[in-house]
């Protein structure tokens, strides 16, 4: 995968996800794979908010006045919101904007939801798309104009150790999430120059797109009480005063989707996690003159009865030759294969091939333990992606002593871990130097220097160049 950008594109393409071919600059169509490998990353998503989160859903349209209310926040997103300036001809007294985020569309409905300290905390998050004028170069599911799957989750709290708590949980959520699909990420504090606009402090997950370059695929906000006093968002304490909440907001894009298929894929196509693979497994008959109708039998009941017990199964019988059938389903990413011609039913095995390997094996097939061998295999591919791209990841992040080894470093990309005071023009400096981002602070280090301006430094932040 030499040119990264251009395998990226043909593979959205050749494996029929997103057609970029709609008149807009940054908004697309999702065909009918690219739509299920999204319906079931949604699933994972909505399956671990569920738990303690109400699913809620906001109008598009969010009136000029309240998205303005909130000046840093209305700064931060200025050049990006869509306007809605008439209703067929008539003019508009008020203008409307497309949502770039919810908290103007939410909050002042919070405002009239919150009531009393017995109520809260309270957890939202809705599924929708949102509008941002991006000037940066757009890119199908990385960066969009309009990003179609916004997963964005906003919270209540009586106080400010509530909400920093909620950043915990969120951040557990996101990394649960990912584990599932087996993306690899770092978790940062922003540094406040990059934070989101009107939040006391951003948590961003960041992964390692294979071109070496990061792609940022969510974020925690901890807002404090920015918003609430905007808005007014109050609650009666218990003994009947009226406090400001404190607030958090994190969301997911498209992007999920993105790093799932440019960090598991390879030159044969897409190698999708089962957990969301449209097809789990798909049966591919080997036929001869002699007992080909035993061998489409056999298959079409394996499928029913794989089927039945909840695997996402397709039985390939079209008449086609087995060699482009392969081709087409390592292509499109389907994590385990089965071939199964007259000899194997005789003999009671199967012949496997999984996608993340393309190991070729022939086993047993006993019918007492299929649907076990199958859920088996599928995850130990599961692990198997999760464990390559992790260390592919862990590879790439390397430390750096001085601004000069970070600069040489950074000419193989990926990221490059240093020791940074914390100083915004520091910062600055850091990044003209070596001439990539800061993603910001990870962990804390034993007494250091900043690399830069020698002050001591006990945070270890990361440089990398990024989308
Ligand atoms: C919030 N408010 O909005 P955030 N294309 C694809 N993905 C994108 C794009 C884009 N143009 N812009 C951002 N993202 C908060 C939290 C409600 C929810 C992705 O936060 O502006 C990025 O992965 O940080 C980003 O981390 C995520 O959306 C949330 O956007």
């Amino acid at each position: 995968m030499s040119n990264f950008s251009e395998w990226f594109h043909n593979i959205l393409e050749e494996a029929e996800i997103i057609d970029t071919r709609y008149p807009i600059k940054g908004m697309h169509v999702w065909q009918p794979q690219g739509f299920k490998i999204r319906k079931y990353a949604l699933k994972l998503l909505r399956e671990l908010l569920d738990d303690d989160h109400e699913e809620v859903l906001f109008p598009l349209l969010i009136p000029e006045d309240e998205l303005a209310k909130e000046a840093i926040h209305v700064k931060g997103f200025e050049e990006e919101v869509y306007w809605i300036t008439h209703g067929g001809l008539t003019p508009l007294n008020k203008k409307l904007a497309l949502r770039p985020t919810s908290e103007t569309a939410m909050y002042p409905i919070f405002k009239l939801w919150v009531r009393s300290h017995s109520d809260l905390p309270l957890k939202f998050y809705q599924v929708v798309n949102t509008f941002r004028y991006e000037t940066k170069h757009t890119r199908p599911l990385i960066r969009v104009r309009e990003i179609t799957t916004f997963k964005e989750a906003h919270t209540i709290h009586v106080d400010s150790q509530g909400a920093q708590d909620q950043v915990q949980d969120a951040i557990e959520i996101y990394r649960s999430f990912f584990d599932q699909v087996g993306i690899p990420y770092i978790v940062t504090r922003r540094p406040d120059w990059d934070k989101f606009p009107g939040a006391d402090y951003t948590m961003a997950f960041d992964t390692l797109l294979p071109d070496g370059k990061t792609l940022q695929i969510g974020t925690v906000h901890n807002l404090g009480q920015t918003f609430a006093r905007t808005f007014d968002i109050t609650y009666e304490t218990a003994e009947g005063e009226h406090q400001h909440v404190y607030q958090t907001c994190y969301g997911l894009s498209d992007r999920v989707i993105a790093s799932i298929i440019g960090i598991h894929g390879d030159s044969s196509g897409l190698i999708l996690p089962p957990s969301v693979a449209p097809y789990q497994v798909v049966i591919v008959p080997v036929l001869f003159k002699k007992g080909a109708q035993e061998v489409i039998e056999f298959c079409s009941q394996l499928h029913d009865k794989l089927k039945k017990n909840g695997i996402r199964v397709h039985f390939d019988d079209r008449d086609l030759r087995a060699g482009k059938k392969y081709y087409e389903w390592e292509m499109r990413g389907v994590p385990l294969r089965l071939e199964i011609g007259p000899r194997d039913i005789e003999n009671k095995k199967m012949m496997t091939l999984r996608r993340d390997t393309m190991e070729k094996e022939s086993c047993d097939y006993q019918d007492e333990t299929i649907i076990n061998d199958i859920n088996e295999i599928l995850t130990d591919i599961t692990q198997n992606l999760k464990n390559k791209a992790w260390q592919k990841f862990n590879e790439n992040i390397r430390p750096a002593k001085s601004l000069e080894q970070a600069k040489e470093l950074m000419q193989n990309r990926g990221i490059i871990s240093f020791n940074w005071c914390g100083g915004e023009t520091c910062g600055k400096e850091i990044e003209e130097f070596v001439q990539v981002d800061i993603l910001g602070l990870h962990q804390e280090s034993s007494d250091e220097k900043c690399i830069n301006c020698g002050a001591p430094s006990k945070t270890i932040a990361l440089l990398a160049k990024t989308y």
